[in-house]
């Protein structure tokens, strides 16, 4: 079978899920070579096999408003692959969330775990959830709702969950809870947990931080680094709010900021009280930025994306396919040196490959976003040893994991002087579950 007909058999099983088959793509355009050289792996069928989920289980959640009025949402968890791990990955409430989404993001998922170097699978779940305009207490009982069926599936030697848009540390508060009150069991199931009962220094960080120790080497290559850099980021988030801080603390200025309703540009930097601001605007469930242009007096710029701005380094922080060819040509005419995806799969495949035909470093999402689960997976490793480590060792641990995937992308994707991040992240992922995959049989 040649690639071409192997991606139409994909994409035939497949319909209708257009997120899920541009990863799978990308995945099978970086390993096909590899693959085709190794007969092992032909034989097992092992990309058949890893682009079929393990599990997908759906269901209904049912909870009421505050009003009284009844709502009727759609809560999934996709169990990817379990080759090196229990299912890990995080839970997105957001109401673009169908299955297609979640399968792209348990896909990325399995390779970015893999990439970590701790023993984790890949997995991913969530709702059509929307928050926005919701009170606490409807948060609560939605997430009390959603754990009330999930509860089942899970756990923390098959599948813990995590955050990802929508879910930060008070919902993951909320779903712990009601775990615990309906399995009678305090144990490590969820990651992301609040500090006095089980979670982790330096989680809410670690995506963020990972990114930017990510970044810093991939600057370094290039004999640079980011004092004094012009830094472009997209969304407010947990993310945004992480790789603002660490940008700050290596010398970067970061100029925007953005939300569904457009963005704002700060020319004097987001820094101090303004990087606090972040994390208001978060729990205000408002899900919009342009309050930080009314507070401290900054343009907004409404309905448009923050990649018209001219900067060093862009760093999508958002959601997927937030970056589009035009995106990027804008961007490289601008001047644009390095591309870093925080988001999942936050540039399309058009705006990858103008950055790739300019020679521009440009980092996937599986790459620089592992930060998130690698502290998640240290969080595991801290409740099943029922100790802490301090922030410092938590620190030191994420720095070390990010340098060696950027190693790894290096050792997989280096072709003469240019580093294909894309193909180096992808391949060394892969080889690794599929080893996996073949020493445990046809399972
Ligand atoms: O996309 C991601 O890696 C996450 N949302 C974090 C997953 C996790 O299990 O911490």
């Amino acid at each position: 079978m040649s690639m071409k007909e192997f991606i139409y058999q994909v994409e035939a099983r497949n319909p209708n899920q257009p997120e899920f088959l541009q990863a799978v793509k990308e995945v099978v355009e970086s390993v096909w070579q590899v693959y085709e050289s190794k007969p092992r792996y032909k034989e097992a069928k092992i990309l058949e096999r890893i682009v079929e989920p393990e599990r997908v289980i759906m269901f209904r959640i049912t909870w009421a408003r505050d009003n009284g009025e009844v709502m009727v949402n759609r809560g999934y968890r996709v169990e990817f692959n379990s080759a090196i791990g229990p299912y890990k990955g995080g839970l997105r409430f957001h109401p673009s969330v169908n299955l297609s989404i979640l399968k792209f993001l348990g896909f990325e998922q399995t390779f970015k775990n893999s990439l970590t170097t701790l023993p984790m699978g890949g997995g991913k779940g969530g709702s059509d959830f929307n928050a926005k305009g919701k009170s606490d207490s409807e948060i609560m009982r939605f997430c009390q709702a959603f754990m009330s069926e999930l509860f089942r599936h899970i756990g923390p030697n098959t599948d813990v969950p995590a955050g990802d848009i929508g879910v930060g540390g008070r919902e993951i508060g909320f779903l712990f809870g009601m775990y615990k009150k309906l399995k009678n069991e305090f144990v490590g199931v969820l990651t992301g947990k609040g500090l006095n009962w089980g979670g982790s220094l330096i989680r809410p960080e670690a995506t963020g931080f990972g990114a930017i120790y990510f970044a810093k080497e991939m600057l370094a290559l290039k004999n640079e680094t980011f004092e004094g850099k012009t830094v472009a980021i997209s969304g407010f988030g947990n993310v945004s709010w992480g790789t603002t801080i660490k940008v700050n603390e290596l010398g970067g200025k970061v100029v925007t900021l953005s939300g569904p309703d457009g963005y704002i540009y700060d020319k004097d930097g987001i820094k101090d009280d303004k990087v606090d601001y972040l994390l208001e605007m978060r729990a205000s469930n408002r899900d919009m930025v342009k309050d930080y242009a009314d507070k401290y007096g900054v343009p907004f710029y409404e309905g448009k994306k923050p990649w018209e701005v001219k900067c060093d380094i862009a760093l999508p922080c958002a959601i997927q396919n937030e970056l589009n060819g035009d995106d990027a040509a804008l961007l490289v005419k601008n001047g644009v040196k390095f591309v870093a995806e925080v988001s999942n799969m936050g540039c399309t495949p058009e705006a990858i490959k103008v950055f790739q035909e300019a020679k521009l470093p440009f980092a996937p999402g599986k790459a620089v976003n592992a930060g998130g689960v690698t502290v998640s997976g240290l969080e595991m490793s801290q409740n099943s040893l029922r100790f802490n480590w301090s922030r410092e060792e938590v620190d030191e641990k994420l720095k070390k994991i990010m340098i060696d995937i950027h190693e790894q992308c290096v050792k997989y994707g280096k072709d003469n002087d240019y580093v294909d991040y894309v193909k180096g992240a992808n391949l060394a992922g892969f080889l690794k579950i599929a080893n996996s995959m073949l020493d445990q049989g046809l399972v």
